[in-house]
């Protein structure tokens, strides 16, 4: 660090200190940060009405981690990579390759998301398709799936479900939820101890009249059911509008049912638009909540911060890091709450005084704050400025080209 950046540092400690921040407390708490990001962010995405491939974009396995190593190597909090099994891992030969080829990267696999959406025979659905020939392949496909998870130890099951209607008429809501009810059940008995199931969900998309798990009430039922190594999975895009997602996390924390979620952000529909993009403030709300968990614990298990973005028009590696440096800079400013004054302010009722202390936590500028802690973990103080001055992205522009039909979003 320079002289100006170490100066910046300390005036901003002193402020800090006087809203009783622990700063050094801060500062481990940053440095163990570790967010996962996906596998299909790297590859080739589109919109409904076209893929538009990308020079450079990544195909294979290999390549996806390989792009995932670098938003890791110049952030240093982002060792993990989610792997969608169809996608990533068509065959036994790609699993194979894949923990020798992560641990030479220095990455290591997170969740693993199977793909019960896409081919031929989920037209109608898959957990909740009337069609039981239908319901075993999906079965059948997330018990690999598990198997895939314990060869690459992975500890978690990620589950999204397409499934839904698009008319009144079209099916039946209690016996769709049986059919669910008995598909988990039957995963969730193969999982082995030491991995848990999240249960996404989405009120809208590809169903236009119904989706099978509609809301986090219909997850944290599903979840229930099965057991405590199944949680609730928060994607931020998969809300209506106006929502109020801080109160979610906050009623699933207390419940001990928070397992994760996928980071992204919303202006209309589910955009996959960059997390905090749109409205940094939600977003500083919820990790305000998260925070509150890890300063007072009251048992919700381990949480995953997972990403789940495709970027169809930035480049895909520089669009990682800047989502990953919005995470860190977001979970900074929770952690820079005076909690001592907002207890007082709310126990007063002192409305203003309480909105006041996030307030400024929020507009709190990190960045030296986030430059020290870097500097400390040997990583680039400005991330995103070394990573676009290497030559990692020409590179594989040049070396890989455009090429249709990588595996992810846009295949
Ligand atoms: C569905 O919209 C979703 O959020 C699920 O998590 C999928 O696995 C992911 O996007 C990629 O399609
Ligand atoms: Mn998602």
């Amino acid at each position: 660090m320079d002289d100006r950046a170490t100066q910046a540092y300390h005036l901003l400690e002193e402020t800090l200190h006087a809203r009783n921040v622990d700063v050094a407390a801060v500062r481990t708490a940053l440095k163990q940060q570790e967010i996962e990001t996906p596998s299909w962010g790297y590859a080739d995405s589109g919109t409904r009405f076209g893929v538009f491939p990308q020079s450079g974009a990544a195909v294979t396995i290999a390549e996806k981690l390989a792009d995932a190593a670098q938003v890791h190597k110049f952030t240093g909090i982002a060792p993990l990579v989610a792997t969608h099994v169809l996608w990533d891992l068509p065959d036994d030969a790609a699993v194979e390759s894949v923990p020798a080829l992560a641990a030479s990267l220095g990455v290591r696999i997170g969740s693993i998301n199977p793909n019960v959406f896409q081919d031929r025979e989920y037209w109608m659905g898959s957990f909740g398709n009337r069609n039981p020939a239908a319901r075993r392949k999906a079965v059948d496909h997330c018990l690999r799936s598990v198997e895939i998870g314990k060869q690459l130890k992975s500890g978690v099951l990620t589950l999204w479900f397409a499934d839904g209607t698009d008319y009144p008429g079209q099916s039946d809501f209690r016996e769709r939820k049986r059919w669910f009810q008995d598909c988990l059940h039957e995963v969730y008995a193969a999982m082995p101890d030491g991995m848990t199931m999240l249960v996404e969900y989405k009120p809208f998309e590809p169903g236009l009249y119904h989706t099978d798990i509609a809301d986090w009430g219909m997850s944290y039922v599903f979840c229930r059911n099965l057991g405590d190594r199944a949680r609730v999975l928060v994607d931020l895009g998969h809300h209506l509008p106006g929502t109020n997602i801080e109160h979610i996390v906050a009623f699933l924390l207390d419940e001990q049912l928070l397992g994760g979620f996928h980071f992204n952000n919303r202006k209309y529909a589910d955009d996959d638009v960059m997390v905090g993009s749109i409205n940094p403030y939600e977003f500083f709300l919820i990790y305000n909540e998260l925070v509150k968990e890890e300063l007072n614990p009251r048992g919700n298990p381990k949480v995953e911060y997972m990403v789940d973005q495709g970027f169809n028009t930035k480049k895909k590696i520089p669009g990682m890091i800047q989502t990953v440096l919005m995470i860190q800079r977001t979970y900074a400013k929770a952690l820079c709450v005076d909690r001592v004054r907002l207890a007082e302010a709310m126990g007063n009722h002192d409305v203003v005084a309480a909105e006041q202390c996030l307030l400024d936590a929020f507009n709190v500028d990190v960045e030296p704050l986030l430059r020290r802690v870097r500097a400390e973990m040997d990583v680039p103080e400005d991330p995103l400025a070394a990573f676009l001055s290497s030559c990692y992205q020409t590179g594989i522009e040049r070396d890989r080209g455009i090429r249709t039909g990588a595996g992810g979003l846009g295949q």
